[in-house]
C-alpha cells in the first residue's frame, strides 16, 4: 500500500527543524501517491543500494515520535551527528552495527530472532547525477511497515511486507554523498494484511533489493503483452510511457528473433494499446519447452529489454487449458525461505536450489505460499520450466469489515500483478488462504476477485478453500466463493488434524469446475524413524501421504496438487520441544536439506501422471 508524505516543513529545513519538529505536531503532512510502479527492473539502468546498512533498534520509535506521542517530521531520517561537543544527538548511525541488505534482521543477530518492532536502516552512498537523467529509488520489499527518506527529506511510505514500491528523487540527489534512511515496523496488526495470526516467521527488515533506478526524463513506466488467441496468433497489451513527453508519442515493440518491428502512438494519458500477429512458426511457452523470446521498446531516448513467453490459458469444464491442451498441475507449495537454514530468500541462487529440489519430484508447478515471493523467484521458475500459483496474504482471519484492510489487500494485490504480469509462466492469481465463510468475507474476496479480473484478463484466479462439511464418507466443498474462482483451491489434512483420509473415502464439490488440492501434509522430523502410527517419524508422514493420495485418485475433477510443503519452515507457532523447535515439520526437505521418505512417495505420483499410468476420471495427462 502505497503513500507519500511531503510537507513544506520538510522541505524548508533539512538540520535546523530537528528542535521545531521534536515540539511541535507533525502539521501540514500530505499524503499523496508514491511513484507509479516501475516494472520489468532487472533490465534497468540500476544503481545497487545491496550491501552494509547501519542499523539502529528502537522499540519505542525514539526517532519517530516526540515525548507528546505527535509524529516528528524527520526525526533519525535527518541522520545527525553531534558537530560539537556539547551538543547532544542521542543516536548515530556512523558509528552503529550494520546489516547485509537484502535480508531480515531475525537471522542477521541473534538477539532479535523474535523482535518485532521498529528498526531503521542507513546506507551512505556516492552518486552522481547524470544531466537529463530523472532517478527513482525502489524497494523489492520491506516488511511491514516503511518509511523512507532521502538526505534527511521524507520521500515515501509504503505498507506491506512482499511487493515493491518506488518513488522519485531526482530533485533530492546531490553530487557526491548521499544517505537514505528507512524505518521499517513488522509490528503485527489485527486489520493489517497479514493479520497478526500467521504460520510462518514475521521475518523483519529490507528483504529484498533496494536500487536506484535511472531512467530519460519520459520513459517507458510499464507495458503488458500477452497471447490472445492460439488460432489467430494475435498478440497484444499496452504499453505505459512517463514524462513530459508521453503523451501523443512514438514507441516502437521489436521481437529481434522474428525481425519485427512495429510503431505505435500513445493517447493523452501516455498508454498505447496494441494487436499484432505473431509469425507462424512462433513457439509457445510450456513448463516442457520454456521458450522465452526478447523483446525491446523503444520510446525516445529510452530503450527497455525484456525475456518474455506466448501461451494461452483457459478453463473448459473440468479442465485446465495450457496452449489448448488439459494439464495436470503437478505442483508443490513454498515459503520463501532459504533451503539451508532459516531466514528469507532472496537471490538468484537460493530460488535456484529450491525449485530444481521442485523438478526432482516431477513438479512443473508451484504454490508460492502465502505472498508475492521475489521477481527473481517467479523468472527462475519462469526458465526452469515451472508454472505458478501466485498468492496474496489474505490469510485466515483478515479484518473483513475494515474499509482499510480491503484497500490494503486490493493494493498488494495490484502491485503483484503489476510486478509479474509479464511472466507467462504465472498462471493462477489466489486472493487468499483458509478463509472462514462469512458474508463480510465473501464480499471483501469478491472485491479482490474483480480487482484481479479488471487488471489481467489472462489468467486464472483461485483460493485455498477448506471443506466444510463431511456427511458420512464424503467431504464436501461448497464454500459459496467456488462461484467467483475459475479453479478452486482446497486445503485438507486428513490423518494429520483430523480423521485419516481412508475414513473420508469421497470427496465432492458442488461446483463443476477444475480442482487443485492446494494442501495436504504432515509432519516429520527427518531422519527420525518408528512405527508409522507414530507421530513425528518420517514413516508416519509416508503413511499419511499415501492414504492422502488414495483418495486424491479419486477425485475426477482433480487438476493439480500442491502438498504442504517442499521445505521444513521457522514457525513461531511451533512450540513442541525436541521435534519441532520452532519450526514447521511439514517439508518433505527438511531444513538441512535431506530429503524425507515421503518426498520419493510425492515423485512416485507424480511420475505416475505424468506417464498416464494415474488418471483422474477419463482424463489423462500422459505424453
Ligand atoms: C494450513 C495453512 C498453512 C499451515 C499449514 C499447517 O492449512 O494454510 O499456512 O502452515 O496448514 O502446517 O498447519
Amino acid at each position: 500500500m502505497r503513500m507519500r508524505i511531503l510537507s513544506a516543513i520538510q522541505s524548508l529545513c533539512i538540520t535546523s527543524c530537528l528542535w521545531l519538529s521534536m515540539h511541535q505536531p507533525a502539521a501540514g503532512q500530505q499524503d499523496t501517491l508514491l511513484a507509479p510502479l516501475i516494472t520489468d527492473v532487472p533490465y534497468r539502468h540500476l544503481v545497487n543500494l545491496d550491501g552494509s546498512w547501519h542499523y539502529i533498534v528502537d522499540p519505542y520509535q525514539t526517532g519517530y515520535i516526540d515525548y507528546r506521542y505527535r509524529k516528528t517530521t524527520q526525526g533519525f531520517f535527518l541522520n545527525r551527528q553531534a558537530q560539537r561537543p556539547d551538543e547532544l544527538v542521542e543516536y548515530n548511525f556512523a558509528t552503529s552495527p550494520v546489516f547485509q541488505v537484502p535480508g531480515d534482521w531475525n537471522t542477521q543477530q541473534p538477539a532479535l530472532t523474535y523482535y518485532e518492532g521498529t528498526v531503521w536502516y542507513e546506507k551512505d552512498f556516492l552518486y552522481h547525477p547524470r544531466p537529463g537523467k530523472r532517478v527513482f529509488l525502489y524497494f523489492g520489499a520491506v516488511n511491514y511497515h516503511a518509511v523512507v527518506g532521502v538526505n534527511g527529506q521524507i520521500v515515501g511510505e509504503h505498507i506491506g511486507g512482499f511487493t515493491p514500491f518506488d518513488m522519485e528523487v531526482t530533485h533530492l540527489l546531490r553530487e557526491g554523498k548521499n544517505f537514505v534512511v528507512v524505518m521499517d515496523d513488522n509490528t503485527r496488526h489485527k486489520e493489517a494484511v497479514p493479520t497478526n495470526n500467521f504460520d510462518w516467521w514475521n521475518y523483519g527488515g529490507i528483504t529484498r533489493d533496494v536500487y536506484l533506478i535511472e531512467v530519460p526524463q519520459t520513459f517507458i513506466q510499464d507495458y503488458f503483452i500477452h497471447l490472445d488467441d492460439l488460432r489467430s496468433r494475435i498478440i497484444s497489451g499496452w504499453v505505459q510511457l512517463n514524462g513530459p513527453a508521453a503523451a501523443r508519442s512514438e514507441v516502437q515493440l521489436q521481437i529481434p528473433e522474428w525481425h519485427f518491428s512495429q510503431k505505435f502512438i500513445t493517447n493523452g494519458q501516455g498508454k498505447a494499446y496494441f494487436s499484432v500477429q505473431a509469425p507462424p512458426h512462433l513457439q509457445l511457452w510450456s513448463p516442457e519447452h520454456p521458450r522465452l523470446y526478447q523483446l525491446v521498446w523503444v520510446a525516445g531516448e529510452d530503450t527497455l529489454r525484456d525475456e518474455v513467453g506466448f501461451r494461452t490459458l483457459s478453463v473448459q469444464g473440468e479442465n485446465i487449458l495450457l496452449n489448448g491442451k488439459p494439464i495436470f498441475l503437478r505442483g508443490v507449495s513454498i515459503h520463501e525461505e532459504a533451503p539451508f537454514g532459516g531466514g528469507r530468500a532472496f537471490n538468484k541462487g537460493q530460488d535456484h536450489v529450491l525449485l530444481t529440489w521442485a523438478k526432482e519430484l516431477g513438479c512443473n508447478f508451484v504454490r508460492l505460499a502465502h505472498y508475492p515471493h521475489h521477481e527473481a523467484m517467479i523468472r527462475e521458475a519462469e526458465r526452469m520450466g515451472l508454472m505458478v500459483w501466485s498468492e496474496i496474504p489474505v490469510y485466515w482471519t483478515i479484518d473483513w469489515t475494515n474499509p482499510a484492510t480491503l484497500a490494503n489487500a486490493k493494493e498488494q494485490l495490484r502491485e503483484e500483478i503489476t510486478r509479474d504480469k509479464n511472466r507467462a509462466n504465472v498462471i493462477i492469481w489466489s486472493v487468499g488462504n483458509e478463509t472462514p465463510r462469512t458474508p463480510e468475507r465473501l464480499q471483501f474476496m469478491q472485491a479482490l476477485v474483480k480487482e484481479a479480473r479488471s487488471m489481467d484478463s489472462t489468467r486464472l484466479i483461485s483460493a485455498a478453500l477448506q471443506i466444510s462439511r463431511v456427511q458420512r464418507d464424503t467431504s464436501w466443498l461448497d464454500d459459496p466463493l467456488g462461484a467467483d474462482l475459475d479453479v478452486l483451491g482446497c486445503n485438507i489434512y486428513p490423518g494429520w488434524y483430523g480423521p485419516s483420509a481412508d475414513e473420508q473415502a469421497r470427496f465432492a464439490s458442488v461446483y463443476h469446475k477444475p480442482l487443485i488440492m492446494s494442501e495436504f501434509g504432515a509432519g516429520a522430523l527427518a531422519g527420525y524413524h518408528g512405527d508409522s502410527t507414530q507421530r513425528w517419524t518420517e514413516e508416519f508422514q509416508y503413511r499419511v501421504l499415501n492414504e492422502d493420495i488414495r483418495l486424491l485418485k479419486t477425485i475426477s475433477f482433480l487438476r493439480g496438487t500442491t502438498p504442504w510443503i517442499l521445505k521444513d519452515f521457522r514457525s513461531p507457532k511451533r512450540l513442541l520441544p525436541y521435534f519441532q523447535d520452532g519450526w514447521n515439520r511439514k517439508g518433505l526437505v527438511s531444513d538441512r536439506g535431506q530429503k524425507k521418505e515421503a518426498f520419493y512417495l510425492i515423485r512416485q505420483f507424480y511420475e505416475d501422471i505424468a506417464s498416464g499410468k494415474t488418471c483422474f476420471g477419463s482424463q489423462c495427462f500422459g505424453p
